[in-house]
């Protein structure tokens, strides 16, 4: 990656970790806030917030406009993670390199700064973006279509009913679609609706969107076996473990590999056929590919 890419891509991270530190002040009482923000500043490669700005600028939006929104995903998935990680999902000590959210403050603290996170975030949207109310509405109705039954929590419920069975690749699917997809589009579309873009530019970036999404639970799975603790910054092995069909134990790794290298390249085609001029998605689409080079 170029010296002016990584530049612009700290400036973003450095732009978002700034206000989710300062949207996340201390108040009374301090546990809770102190747990949300253990995970929310936890480190993270911020993937979402950087899909939600990039897609704004690159179609000619101002990103700034756009940081609200790029924070408030990055609360949701935090939150996501947090109850993720409890010993009535997955169960998991580490995350991002660190003990657990429940490891650290306990479980009931850790239900709560989820749910703490889930409703702060959609404040966020509502106070800070600065943006025609028809849009903000928008924005708000993705947000909790994206967090709710319908999706998130869809693909959580049918993952945890599939541990220990042998699932076809739709229900498969249906569980990355939701789990891990539907951040990936609420974020790229968000971008692109506070850049004002048609119909028709949303219908295509949430191709794109979905391709990445598909292809980042590939690569996930295929870390989860061979990285360690250590780079993963989670305990490995966890899907085998659970008895989880993943990506990499449905395909085998050569034809996973396949997969992942195919819905990348389809990704960028995405982008270059409609002219979505954008290194930065680029490099973000190939460095889901590179993660398991
Ligand atoms: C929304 C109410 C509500 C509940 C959530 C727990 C749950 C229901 C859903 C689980 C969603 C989940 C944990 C999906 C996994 C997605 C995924 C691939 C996470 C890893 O993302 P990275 O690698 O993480 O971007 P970092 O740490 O870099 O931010």
């Amino acid at each position: 990656m170029n010296d002016s890419l990584k530049s612009k891509i700290n400036e973003y991270k450095d732009a978002v970790n700034k206000k989710l530190d300062e949207y996340l002040k201390v108040q009374y009482p301090e546990e809770i806030w102190d747990s949300m923000r253990y995970s929310v500043l936890s480190g993270g490669k911020r993937i979402r917030p950087l899909l939600v700005l990039e897609t704004c600028n690159a179609l000619s939006g101002d990103y700034l406009k756009a940081i609200p929104v790029a924070c408030a995903i990055e609360m949701l998935h935090s939150q996501s993670l947090i109850h993720d990680d409890l010993p009535c999902m997955d169960n998991d000590d580490y995350r991002r390199g660190k003990l657990t959210n429940h490891k650290v403050f306990g479980e009931s603290t850790a239900v709560l700064a989820g749910d703490a996170l889930l409703s702060f975030a959609p404040q966020i949207i509502l106070q800070h973006t600065k943006c025609e109310d028809s849009i903000k509405l928008k924005l708000l109705e993705e947000f909790f279509i994206s967090a709710g039954a319908e999706k998130l929590i869809a693909g959580q419920v049918v993952d945890i009913a599939s541990e220990g069975k042998q699932i076809d690749k739709n229900t498969l699917d249906f569980i990355h679609k939701n789990k891990t997809g539907a951040l990936f589009c609420l974020s790229v579309r968000s971008g692109a609706m506070i850049a004002g873009a048609d119909g028709k530019t949303l219908e295509n970036l949430t191709e794109f969107a979905k391709k990445i999404g598909l292809a980042f639970q590939i690569s996930d799975d295929i870390l989860d076996e061979t990285a360690t603790l250590e780079t993963l910054g989670k305990t490995p092995h966890k899907d085998k473990q659970a008895g989880k069909v993943t990506y990499l134990s449905f395909y085998g790794m050569e034809e996973a590999k396949k997969r992942l290298d195919f819905l990348c390249s389809s990704a960028c085609d995405i982008l270059e056929k409609n002219k979505i001029n954008s290194d930065i998605l680029r490099e973000i689409t190939l460095s889901i590919n590179e993660r398991v080079k």
